[in-house]
C-alpha cells in the first residue's frame, strides 16, 4: 500500500475509533455561525443581577427566584455580560463573593421562531464560572459543572409556550470551588469566635490566579433547522503538494439526510468536494497552515461548507454549516516538534485572561490588542494558562498563525484527596468538553491536561495515566503533555507524555537574588529530564516579577532590571540547548495578572513583560529583540515583517 493511502485509511480508522471510544459526552458543540439556515442572536450587554448573601447562599433556590421578574424578589444591579462581576462594583463584598449569584436577561424572540416549529432555538453560554444553572421563562432547561468551556439547552418548546415570544432567561452562577472541581479548592469555616466573625470562611485555592466569577463569555440564542449538522470532525494531512482532509459529520433530527461537503479557497473558489457523512477531500496545489512568522502567508484557512438535505417524514430541511479548515500536521521526534514535518521553535509567551476591571470577561478591544502585541513581539505561540481560552480567541489564533498548547483547567491539583474517583471522572469529561469543542483549530497543536500537579504523590500516577491515554484516546493526532514544576515530577507522569514542559524560577523561588546559579541550575535540570525520557522538552515558564517604573542597578529583585536580567541568563542556556532538545521557551508572563491577595504578590503578580494595561516593561524588549532574531534564524519571514521596527 503506498504511503498516502495507508495514511487515508489510519485517518478514517482513527475518525471511526473516536466515535467508539466510550465517550462520556452526546452530540457535538460547534462554534454557533449563521448561514443561510441558522440565526444568531447575541446577547451581550446589560442582565440585572443580585448575589445570593443569604448565609447558607441558598435563599434563591428556596424561594424559587427563577420564577418571577429577579426585580420582584429583591433588590437588583445592572451588570454587564460578558464580564466578571468581581470588580465591577466598589462593594468588597462583591469582589470576594463566593456562592450564587443570580442574572436575568429578558428579550423577545422573532416570531418566526415561535410560529415555525420546524426551527430548533438553542440556547448557549460560551462560559459562566463556575456552576450554572439555567432557566427559561422559569422552567430549568440545563445545568452545568466547569468554569471555561461553553453549554447549551435547546428551548424551542419553552419559549414556544409563550406566544407573545417573551423570554426570561435567568442563570444562577456559583464559583465555589471544592477538591472535586477543576480546578480545585476548599472552603474552610473558622470557627474561633474570639477570632473571627459568625459565618466567617474562606476559599483556599491553590493556583495563582484571582477565582474571577460569573459569566464570562457570550450568551447567544441561535436557530437551526430540525434536522441538522450536528458536529464535524477534521483531520489534515498532506503528500506532496496534495492536501488531505478527513472528515466526519453527524446529524441529527433527520430520518433519511444527504451531505454535501464543498472545501473552498479564500477566493470562494471550490478546491474539492464530496458526498456522504464521512470522506476524504483532496485539494490539489495545497496552500498549508504555516505558523506566523514562518511563512509568508501563515495561518491560511480553507472554508468546508457541509450542506444537509433531510428528512424526517413529513416535513424537508436544509441545513449548512461553514468551517475554516486549515490544513496541516503535527508530529513528535525525541528532540524535534514538527509542523508540516518543519522543525517548529516555539518563541512565545503565556496569558491569563485577566484585565482590569472586566476581569475574565470576552473583551474585542483587548483581544485584538494583545494579538497586534503578540505580532510586534514576534511571538509564534501561546500556552493557555490555566484553563481553556475563548472560542473566539483560538479562531484568531487560527487566522493569524499563532500556534497554541491548549491547557485544561487542571491546575493547583496539590491536595491528595483531589485524586480520587469523582476528581479523575470530572477531569475525563472537561478533556472531552475540550477536545470536542477545540479538535478542528489547526492552531492547536497540543492538549496539556495540567499544570503542576503533586505528581509525586502515589495516587497521582494512575490519575494522570488515565487522563492522558483518554486524551490520545479521543486525538491521537496531536500530542498531549502536563506541565512539570521544576525538579518534583521528574519520576511520575513524563512517562506518558510526549513533550516534557517545565516550569522553574531559579533565582526567584530558588536562590533568591543569585542570578548567577540560573545557567548550572537550568543546564542540570535539562540534562537529567533528557537524559531519562529522551524527549524534547519545552521551558513552558520562567520569568521574575517586576513593578514597573522600578530601577535598581546592580539589579535586585522586583525592579525591571532584574527581570531582564533573569531572562537574559535563561536565554544563554536556551540557545544551547535548542541546538539538542529545547524546542521551545514561553515566558512567564506575557501581562500582569490578578491574584488572590497575599504578602507575595504586589496587587497581583507582576511577571508580565507587559503591564495590565498592557505597557511595555524593560524586559519586554528583550524579548522583542531575542524573538524577531529567532524567527529570523528558524524561519522564513514574511517580507513586510522583516523589519519590527517599522510596525
Ligand atoms: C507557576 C504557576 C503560575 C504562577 C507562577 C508564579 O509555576 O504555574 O500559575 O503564577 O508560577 O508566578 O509563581
Amino acid at each position: 500500500m503506498c504511503l498516502p493511502v495507508k495514511r487515508q485509511v489510519l485517518r478514517a480508522l482513527w475518525l471511526f475509533a473516536v466515535l467508539d471510544t466510550g465517550l462520556l459526552l452526546d452530540g457535538g458543540m460547534l462554534y454557533p455561525r449563521e448561514s443561510s439556515s441558522r440565526e444568531v442572536k447575541e446577547l451581550s450587554g446589560l442582565w440585572v443581577f443580585r448575589a445570593d448573601r443569604s448565609p447558607s447562599r441558598k435563599q434563591g433556590f428556596d424561594e424559587a427566584w427563577y420564577k418571577r421578574r429577579l426585580e420582584e424578589t429583591g433588590p437588583v444591579i445592572d451588570v454587564p455580560v460578558p464580564a466578571s462581576y468581581n470588580d465591577i462594583t466598589q462593594d468588597p463584598a462583591i469582589r470576594d463573593f463566593i456562592g450564587w449569584v443570580w442574572y436575568e436577561r429578558e428579550l423577545v424572540v422573532p416570531t418566526h421562531w415561535i410560529r415555525d416549529d420546524t426551527i430548533r432555538v438553542v440556547l448557549r453560554v460560551g462560559s459562566a464560572h463556575y456552576n450554572s444553572v439555567v432557566w427559561v421563562n422559569g422552567v430549568s432547561v440545563t445545568q452545568h459543572e466547569g468554569g471555561h468551556l461553553p453549554f447549551e439547552a435547546e428551548v424551542s418548546d419553552v419559549i414556544r409556550k409563550d406566544p407573545t415570544g417573551s423570554c426570561r432567561i435567568t442563570i444562577a452562577v456559583n464559583n465555589t470551588l471544592t477538591l472535586q472541581t477543576l480546578p480545585p479548592g476548599n472552603i474552610q469555616y473558622m470557627n474561633d469566635r474570639t477570632r473571627y466573625p459568625d459565618g466567617f470562611f474562606v476559599q483556599s485555592i491553590y493556583f495563582d490566579f484571582f477565582n474571577y466569577a460569573g459569566i464570562h463569555r457570550p450568551v447567544l440564542l441561535y436557530t437551526t433547522p430540525k434536522a441538522y449538522v450536528d458536529d464535524i470532525t477534521v483531520v489534515t494531512d498532506f503528500s506532496d503538494n496534495t492536501g488531505l482532509v478527513s472528515y466526519i459529520v453527524s446529524v441529527k433530527g433527520a430520518v433519511t439526510a444527504a451531505l454535501k461537503v464543498t472545501l473552498m479557497d479564500k477566493q470562494g473558489h471550490c478546491v474539492a468536494s464530496s458526498n456522504g457523512p464521512f470522506g476524504v477531500l483532496k485539494v490539489q496545489d495545497v496552500k498549508l497552515w504555516w505558523p506566523y512568522l514562518t511563512h509568508e502567508n501563515p495561518g491560511y484557512l480553507y472554508s468546508m461548507e457541509v450542506r444537509l438535505n433531510a428528512a424526517d417524514g413529513r416535513t424537508t430541511y436544509e441545513d449548512v454549516y461553514t468551517l475554516p479548515v486549515g490544513i496541516r500536521t503535527v508530529n513528535v521526534t525525541s528532540t524535534q516538534f514538527l509542523i508540516n514535518n518543519k522543525p517548529f521553535y516555539f518563541h512565545g509567551v503565556n496569558k491569563h485572561e485577566d484585565s482590569d476591571i472586566r476581569g475574565k470577561g470576552l473583551d474585542w478591544p483587548l483581544i485584538v490588542k494583545d494579538f497586534n502585541l503578540l505580532k510586534w513581539l514576534g511571538a509564534n505561540s501561546f500556552r493557555t494558562s490555566h484553563y481553556p481560552y475563548a472560542e473566539e480567541i483560538l479562531q484568531m489564533c487560527d487566522r493569524h498563525g499563532i500556534v497554541v498548547i491548549d491547557e485544561s483547567p487542571g491546575v493547583g491539583i496539590k491536595d491528595i484527596r483531589s485524586f480520587g474517583n469523582a476528581s479523575l471522572s470530572h477531569h475525563l469529561i472537561v478533556m472531552e468538553e475540550l477536545v470536542r469543542r477545540d479538535k478542528n483549530h489547526a492552531s492547536v497543536v497540543m492538549w496539556s491536561v495540567a499544570n503542576e500537579p503533586a505528581s509525586e504523590m502515589p495516587p497521582a500516577d494512575y490519575y494522570f495515566n488515565t487522563v492522558i491515554k483518554h486524551t490520545k484516546d479521543l486525538d491521537p493526532t496531536r500530542p498531549v503533555t502536563f506541565i512539570s514544576s521544576s525538579n518534583f515530577a521528574r519520576d511520575k507522569g513524563a512517562p506518558y507524555v510526549d513533550v516534557i514542559c517545565i516550569n522553574n524560577y531559579f533565582s526567584w523561588y530558588h536562590d533568591p537574588g543569585h542570578l548567577e546559579v540560573i545557567p548550572i541550575q537550568l543546564n542540570t535540570e535539562y540534562e537529567n529530564w533528557h537524559g531519562k525520557y529522551k524527549k524534547p522538552i519545552i521551558q513552558s515558564e520562567y520569568g521574575a516579577d517586576a513593578v514597573p517604573g522600578v530601577h535598581v542597578d546592580p539589579p535586585v529583585m522586583f525592579t525591571e532590571e532584574y527581570q531582564k536580567i533573569v531572562l537574559q541568563n535563561y536565554h544563554k542556556v536556551f540557545d544551547q540547548k535548542r541546538a539538542q532538545y529545547l524546542i521551545g521557551e514561553l515566558i512567564w508572563n506575557f501581562a500582569d495578572f490578578m491574584t488572590t491577595q497575599g504578602v507575595t504578590r504586589v496587587v497581583g503578580n507582576k511577571k508580565g513583560i507587559f503591564t495590565r494595561q498592557r505597557q511595555p516593561k524593560a524586559a519586554a524588549f528583550v524579548l522583542k529583540e531575542r524573538y524577531w532574531r529567532l524567527a529570523n534564524e528558524t524561519g522564513r519571514l514574511p517580507l513586510w515583517t522583516k523589519y519590527p521596527c517599522s510596525l
